[in-house]
């Protein structure tokens, strides 16, 4: 069944990958499946027909035969559940691979957008200056705390899984700030995601939309 997936039709990002479809395109490509990308624009976003597949207006959206879904974590668990490559078959290891996902979703996401928030849209606001560090020092308390947690391991819990490929997604989000340089094994956890050739395969192909490039790694 073709699985059809929707992306910005250009990313503010210019095609650094941080937009939310490049962890759907990887799941999708570590299950080695095809699928299709139907960019949409923001305007396109808030039209009826995009709201019908996504209550909030956002991407990215999954389509499968009847099957629509929205919500990155909703869509790689699907995808992990029904394809080899993603989660492990043991009942308790699958159950803490999913938790890891969740974990990445519920509390080490927030304060990355937090942030990102802070920087980007608050960046002029006059009390910026004071709200930056305490921002900043949230997330460094999940990074610290994760970075326990992996310690000298390549994974999170045995073989990569669908927990690492979400984990390793929000990380992304903070390579820019150079925190993650002040965890080497975290840094290095975020290097091995991106070395998996799914994942390259999925960058290079939101590379491709938003700049008409390939990359070179
Ligand atoms: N919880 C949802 C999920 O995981 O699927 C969140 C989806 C979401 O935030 N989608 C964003 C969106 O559609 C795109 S990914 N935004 C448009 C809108 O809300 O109107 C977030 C994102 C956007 C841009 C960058 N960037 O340029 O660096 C990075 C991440």
């Amino acid at each position: 069944m073709t699985i059809t997936i929707t992306a910005f039709e250009r990313s503010p990002d210019g095609g650094k990958g941080l937009a939310r479809d490049t962890r759907v395109r990887w799941a999708i490509e570590e299950a080695g499946l095809s699928y299709e990308v139907r960019p949409v624009s923001f305007r396109a976003m808030k039209e009826p027909a995009h709201l019908a597949l996504h209550p909030f207006g956002q991407i990215p959206t999954y389509e499968e035969g009847d099957l629509a879904l929205f919500e990155t974590g909703a869509i790689v668990l699907h995808i992990a559940q029904r394809h080899a490559g993603l989660l492990p078959d043991d009942a308790d290891a699958r159950a803490r691979a999913i938790t890891w996902m969740f974990a990445a979703l519920s509390t080490v996401e927030p304060p990355i957008l937090e942030l990102g928030n802070a920087r980007l849209l608050e960046g002029s606001k006059p009390w910026n200056a004071e709200r930056l560090p305490l921002v900043e020092d949230r997330v460094r308390v999940r990074l610290d705390q994760l970075s326990v947690r992996l310690g000298d391991a390549d994974w999170l819990d045995g073989a990569f899984s669908a927990g690492d490929l979400m984990m390793v997604s929000v990380l992304l989000r903070l390579k820019s700030s150079g925190m993650l340089d002040e965890y080497p094994n975290l840094a290095a956890y975020v290097a091995r995601g991106e070395a998996r050739p799914a994942y390259q395969r999925a960058f290079d192909a939101q590379l491709a939309v938003n700049t008409g490039k390939s990359s070179t790694i």
